[in-house]
């Protein structure tokens, strides 16, 4: 079936989303998220400008064509913004197939291989007390695993707090110009066994406890941190320092059994080979929007399976529930699935974006509507036009900048 257009919608209900949705002749309508935080016109444009022109008349089931037509064919390889790019246009033409064939997306994928996918929620408190509430309220609702995330004390901010007042943690992509953040090593590394240690004391290992380094530790540091942590049989650390020296991970992993994860700011199998092949990560958090979408994911799914390396990937609300809808149909049908991340979305996200997925008991499922699940609502969209955002930056304590 032909593709007859293919346009590109923007929207904010609570932060911007960029969304892909190629029509073809029959009117079969397929969504992919676009969304890069804090860059997202790029992406915008990368589509409208340059990728939009070249879907017009091309057979929507052909998604392997379109792939390689658009990975290769723009000789400018990777990077986050070609691989969203191209995750979107993936993505959608996945929804148009499910949808011409009357299936969900993780059928055409060849089937579930689990009941539900066990997602991780996102505890954190401006003091260990807060986060023991927000922890307890996580395994109220029937969560069995959490992350955890804690002010350190004595810096002004701390990433990965809830933002007073909006009832969510999400990536405080909220200002017009980025806000500087003061970040102090010698600080974390004291306080982060002692937040553990809390949780643990307070409510037992009967979960899983996970918590989230993002980029901010020397392989040496990170080494002292999973030995600090071993007690309390992390599920995993994330992103413990800078991703791409992928050589650092060797000498965490020389040091600790604290299991690693790693991948949010990946787009490619090439920037995950060694860590896998080489069996430096126990999981893979690589997003479907960010890495070339199902198609490609899946790909790099199956490289982990073969060394015992399993998925955890990237849920934050940051990505649209389009991306979170085309995880979870991944999620449920990998045999190395580990865990998805599952942040929510802000309230007006609900207007704009119609899902079929469901939660409970800590699993969630992506429906068998067909398609990837996920319809968008443009006359909602356009109720929230594009604000200009930046995340964070952060600098340490004599102002030189280090990773946020
Ligand atoms: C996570 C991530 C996010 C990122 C965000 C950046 O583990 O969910 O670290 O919180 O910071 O996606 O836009
Ligand atoms: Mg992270």
């Amino acid at each position: 079936m032909r593709i007859t257009s293919a346009d590109v919608i923007v929207t904010c209900p609570g932060r911007n989303y960029v969304t892909l949705k190629i029509t073809t002749e029959d009117g079969t309508t397929g969504l992919g998220d676009a969304t890069l935080n804090g860059r997202e016109l790029s992406v915008a444009s990368y589509l409208r400008d340059h990728v939009c022109p070249l879907l017009v008349g091309r057979d929507s089931g052909r998604i392997n064509d379109i792939w390689q037509y658009l990975y290769r064919g723009a000789y400018w390889r990777r990077g986050p913004v070609t691989m969203t790019a191209i995750a979107a246009v993936d993505c959608a033409l996945w929804d148009i197939l499910g949808k011409r064939v009357g299936k969900p997306v993780h059928q055409l994928l060849g089937g579930a291989a689990r009941d539900g996918v066990m997602v991780y929620g996102h505890a954190s408190g401006q003091s260990v007390d807060d986060l023991l509430d927000s922890v307890g309220g996580f395994l109220d609702q029937g969560y069995r695993a959490v992350r955890v995330q804690a002010a350190v004390p004595g810096l002004e901010s701390t990433y990965g707090l809830h933002h007073p007042g909006t009832g969510h943690t999400y990536e405080p992509a909220d200002a017009a110009m980025p806000t500087d953040n003061v970040w102090h090593t010698p600080a974390y590394l004291d306080f982060a066994p002692e937040m553990m240690k809390a949780v643990r004391e307070r409510f037992g290992y009967g979960f899983h406890l996970l918590h989230d380094v993002h980029h901010r530790l020397s392989p040496l540091e990170a080494a002292q941190l999973g030995r600090s942590l071993e007690p309390y049989r992390m599920f995993w650390i994330e992103d413990p320092t800078p991703a791409e020296d992928q050589e650092a991970f060797r000498t965490i992993r020389q040091h600790t059994t604290t299991p690693l994860a790693v991948g949010e700011v990946f787009n490619t199998i090439w920037d995950c080979q060694h860590l896998i092949t080489e069996r430096l990560i126990d999981y893979i958090r690589m997003s479907v929007s960010h890495s070339g979408g199902i198609t490609h994911l899946r790909r790099i799914f199956d490289l982990a399976d073969l060394y015992g390396v399993r998925t955890g990937s990237h849920g934050a609300g940051d990505l649209s529930p389009v991306s979170f809808a085309a995880a979870l149909h991944l999620d449920l049908t990998v045999p190395n699935f580990g865990i998805q991340e599952y942040m929510g979305h802000l309230e007006p996200a609900s207007e704009v974006f119609r899902t079929s997925y469901t939660f409970a008991d800590g699993y969630m499922h992506p429906g068998d509507a067909p398609g990837l699940g996920v319809e968008i609502d443009e006359e909602a969209a356009a109720r929230y036009p594009y604000e200009a955002r930046y995340l964070p930056v952060n600098r340490r304590l004599d102002g030189s900048m280090h990773d946020w």
